[in-house]
């Protein structure tokens, strides 16, 4: 079907008037859509829901349903007590004209479209400390807005999403296969890799280890918390919305946590190929452990706090383990435009692992002022 038929056929007052490819994402198909009458303009975001990664996008549409009516209740009873400093925001999903939340096409994939958080962008690499800050506020007003959803309402959108042992056995099929050694035996570079996460198995399952014990509780999650799903005022500079809830469920929120330094702290971002350029900011870090812990710093434990440094060295290296299999995969998960991107994204999550390593005690110093 063609993008503007099928674009129309949500319930969007006006004529549309431009529909262009938006963002940056890994997995869905993106794109912003102008619509406009003699009086006003509405910008929304159509997307197309990734079925190789998500293999029920109903479900994740039946999900952002509950998430979002969970979270607009509690904004706006928010903003009527004026308890808050700002505007938070968040989308909202446009109804098709058959009044369901989504339109399937001929081909069975399933497209939905969202409002557009107007006058706000989401950066792809932080932009100092002060956004870092802000980034920090977002994702900490996330967890108070999502902490007292009934996980019930959500049904796994991806299972096994943030397991790292699983990911790990996931690599370990992949390295047997045919592929798989082929690409290994021709680069030493994916030897090198290969190698690192040899040595660091058992990295993988600290956090399991702590769930285990009961030291670590699931209470709802984001997910995807990296810096371009952080959505900033223009006007105000200051944190306005999360954005791509398509993960939002039960998990271990310092999953969250760890992701987002991850991507905050990382200046040179996610495509750098100079890994002499990729290390982990600190003063980012601080600014942007401070604008969370303002919003969410209440509801963490004692013990929450002990593993916050194992999140921040875990999350880059399971990222890590999942493009490099992806790339001894033949690329079958995560959009790449050439074929060794997939490798090089790894190398900047374990090069940025390894810095981590590298400043564990100032790190965890940081941590324990919090
Ligand atoms: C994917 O869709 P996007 O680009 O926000 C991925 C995340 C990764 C991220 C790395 C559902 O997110 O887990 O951290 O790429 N999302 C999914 O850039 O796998
Ligand atoms: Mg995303």
């Amino acid at each position: 079907m063609e993008l503007t038929i099928l674009v129309n056929k949500f319930n969007i007052k006006g004529r549309l008037v431009s529909l262009t490819p938006f963002g940056n994402g890994n997995i869905n198909d993106t794109f912003l859509a102008i619509y406009r009458n003699t009086f006003t303009e509405t910008q929304v975001v159509l997307q197309k829901v990734n079925r190789n990664v998500f293999p029920e996008p109903k479900v994740i549409m039946d999900n952002m349903h509950e998430v979002t009516r969970h979270c607009h209740e509690k904004l706006e009873a928010d903003s009527k007590s004026g308890r808050d400093d700002r505007v938070w925001q968040m989308p909202r999903i446009v109804k098709a004209k058959n009044s369901l939340d989504y339109v399937e096409d001929e081909k069975g994939d399933v497209w939905r479209v969202i409002t557009k958080i107007m006058s706000a962008h989401a950066f792809d690499l932080a932009q100092g400390p002060e956004h870092a800050m802000e980034c920090g506020a977002v994702l900490g007003h996330f967890h108070y807005l999502i902490s007292d959803m009934d996980p019930a309402c959500i049904t796994d959108p991806l299972p096994g999403f943030h397991i790292t042992s699983g990911y790990l056995k996931k690599y370990d099929k992949t390295l047997v296969t045919k592929g798989a050694k082929e690409l290994l035996g021709a680069s030493v570079e994916a030897k090198r890799l290969a190698k690192f996460v040899e040595e660091r198995r058992d990295l993988a399952l600290c956090l399991e280890k702590a769930q285990k014990k009961g030291e670590l509780v699931k209470r709802m999650f984001h997910g995807d918390p990296k810096v371009n799903n952080i959505m900033i005022d223009d006007v105000t500079g200051k944190g306005t919305a999360m954005i791509d809830l398509d993960t939002v469920s039960p998990g271990l929120i310092h999953m969250d946590f760890g992701d987002a330094l991850r991507s905050i702290c990382n200046p040179a971002g996610e495509e750098e190929t100079n890994l002499a350029k990729v290390v982990f900011d600190e003063d980012l870090c601080m600014a942007f452990c401070k604008g969370y812990m303002r919003e969410a710093g209440a509801f963490l434990t004692p013990a929450d706090r002990e593993y916050l440094f194992d999140s921040i060295r875990l999350l880059p290296f399971e990222l890590g383990i999942r493009f490099f299999q992806d790339y001894l995969a033949g690329n079958v998960y995560f959009k790449t435009t050439q074929p060794e991107q997939n490798l090089n994204r790894a190398r900047v999550q374990f090069r940025l692992c390894e810095s981590i390593e590298a400043r564990e005690r100032s790190i965890r110093a940081v941590l324990k002022k919090l």
